[in-house]
């Protein structure tokens, strides 16, 4: 066999062993490597063949020549489409993750203020005895305010104020319903915590929406007086907002309550330097002893049972709590506000 003849089976061969090197490279590190093994003017195996040609006859070099450059672009072709493969992360073999990428984070749900403040309100009466009630957002006229002591030409009843859904049917605008359907289907003693939906007709601004969350409270039974009433409000006000904070109950109105009253506290909060002040008097709730029209109306024998009522809400005890003084925050689901009550999720 020609001398020739050798040296083209040997790029031949090389360029089998080339291919194979190229197509397996993981990554363009090991791309390079290949090429300067392959293809480096200085060292590489093909161009150490090229210089092998000075040795041959003349007539034999064309051939040889030829051969390398054939295999040359085989391997620069090869090389290319290797690089492109790897920019595009195409080939698993070589796909390694890049462990210097930032980690995505993961969303993960919280409680909404105004619920955790529901949640913790409602524990605060869970300790005293309460249970939970519920009832339909869609109620009748009855429900809503005839059994509660307010008759239809009250202006609470009107148009201007509530959300009708048709003849008699409306949607509740307090929870009040609840309690009066609680106390038809059960005997006294009752002592329940009923938060819920409610509706107004009210335009949406800084302290008002047309749909809010209320909790009301119920307790009655034998025997419930005044002092009651006051130790178990005044008694919430504390727990809620500290054992210094000082309560005041100031008169009011509302059908459903004679007499009734406006709760006011005064926080005693703690500068960021220490010292410590008192806060204004700031209106938690409305409240009363229940009107004894509303006993009769659910059956209740007024002259044995007397009891008391409560009503607030949770959305503005929330705005007093985080220092808000726009309730719209709290229906805008923007994430960068919702996710600083998240709890148990570090940052
Ligand atoms: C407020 C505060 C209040 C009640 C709700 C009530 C319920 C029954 C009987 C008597 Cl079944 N009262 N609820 C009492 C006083 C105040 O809500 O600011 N309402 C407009």
């Amino acid at each position: 066999m020609s001398d020739a003849r050798t040296l083209v089976d040997t790029l031949r061969s090389l360029e089998a062993e080339a291919l194979e090197a190229i197509a397996g490279a993981p990554d363009p590190d090991a791309l390079e490597r290949a090429r300067i093994t392959y293809l480096g003017r200085k060292d590489g195996r093909v161009s150490g063949i090229l210089r092998g040609m000075g040795a041959l006859a003349a007539e034999e070099r064309p051939l040889v020549g030829q051969e390398a450059n054939r295999v040359k672009q085989a391997l620069e072709a090869a090389l290319e489409a290797r690089e492109a493969e790897l920019a595009a992360g195409a080939s698993a073999a070589g796909d390694r993750p890049d462990l210097t990428l930032p980690g995505r984070g993961s969303w993960r749900g919280a409680v909404h203020p105004v619920n955790q403040v529901i949640e913790e309100i409602w524990q605060i009466f869970r300790g005293m005895g309460f249970t939970r009630a519920r009832g339909p957002e869609a109620e009748t006229e009855w429900y809503n305010f005839v059994a509660l002591n307010t008759p239809l030409d009250h202006p609470a009843a009107d148009e201007q104020d509530t959300l009708y859904l048709g003849e008699g049917l409306l949607l509740r605008s307090h929870t009040s319903p609840v309690q009066v359907r609680t106390m038809e289907r059960h005997e006294p003693p009752v002592r329940i915590l009923a938060p819920g939906m409610v509706y107004r007709r009210d335009t949406y601004d800084a302290t008002h929406t047309p749909a809010f969350l209320q909790i009301e409270g119920l307790v009655v039974d034998e025997g419930i007086t005044f002092v009651d009433f006051k130790a178990t409000l005044a008694e919430f006000a504390r727990r809620f907002w500290g054992e210094d904070t000082r309560v005041r109950f100031r008169p009011s109105f509302f059908p459903f309550t004679e007499p009734s009253a406006e709760v006011d506290v005064k926080r005693v909060v703690t500068h960021r330097d220490g010292t410590r002040a008192e806060s204004d008097w700031i209106e938690i709730m409305g409240a009363g002893m229940v009107d004894p029209n509303v006993l009769e109306n659910v059956g209740y024998d007024p002259e044995r049972f007397t009891g008391f009522a409560f009503g607030m809400g949770p959305a503005r005890i929330a705005a007093l709590k985080y220092g808000i003084s726009d309730i719209r925050i709290f229906f805008e689901n923007d994430v960068r506000f919702l996710g600083q009550f998240a709890v148990g999720r570090g940052a």
